[in-house]
């Protein structure tokens, strides 16, 4: 959609979630408005036995007081009628961290190597995204291969978010 209306953003056709389950680390992001998280940030999805989507998400943030901690998160997903769309209800572990209830669309991976989620919190007044995030996720937290670099890049056009990511650190912060 180079129109950049949010209904009109490509997702992933097809999309099994019982491929993406497994650690993804963030590798670019695009931030909301507000608090968010900063680096360090990796995300483990899971399928229970019921079906179900689950995740537990960590990265470093910088509370009001200007504390640094690491953050601990999880999330339930709600289905939608596309099978790349979903709804993410997410809170943290400590109660001083942030909750909410995003869209999570998975806009493209390969399961293997790559993957491109994105979630609109506002729209604007003409249908495109006026507070919105994206993480970009690579199997690997060294980054992503040259050849998903290249798709990584087309997807990041197709949202409307060229040119708005910045590189997400891992330095061991988080870890342990
Ligand atoms: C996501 C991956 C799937 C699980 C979760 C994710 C989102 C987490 C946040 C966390 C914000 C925390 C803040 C704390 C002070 C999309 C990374 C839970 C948005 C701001």
């Amino acid at each position: 959609a180079q129109d950049c209306q949010v209904s009109n953003i490509p997702v992933k056709e097809d999309f099994d979630k019982y491929r993406l389950q497994g650690t993804w680390y963030a590798v670019a992001k695009k931030d909301p408005s507000g608090l968010f998280l900063l680096d360090n940030v990796a995300a483990t999805y899971k399928v229970d036995i019921d079906g179900r989507m689950t995740a537990s998400a960590y990265g470093r943030v910088i509370i009001l007081n200007n504390w640094e901690t690491c953050a601990i998160m999880f999330a339930s997903f709600e289905e939608t009628p596309d099978p790349a769309k979903f709804k993410l209800k997410y809170w943290g572990a400590a109660t001083y961290l942030q909750s909410g209830y995003d869209d999570h669309w998975v806009i493209d991976t390969d399961y293997d190597n790559y993957a491109v989620h994105y979630a609109c919190r506002e729209l604007d007044t003409d249908g495109t995204c006026l507070d919105g995030y994206s993480f970009i996720f690579s199997r690997h937290p060294n980054g992503l291969r040259p050849e998903d670099q290249i798709i990584v890049t087309q997807k990041k056009q197709e949202i409307c978010l060229l040119g708005k990511y910045r590189r997400v650190a891992h330095n061991g912060f988080c870890d342990a």
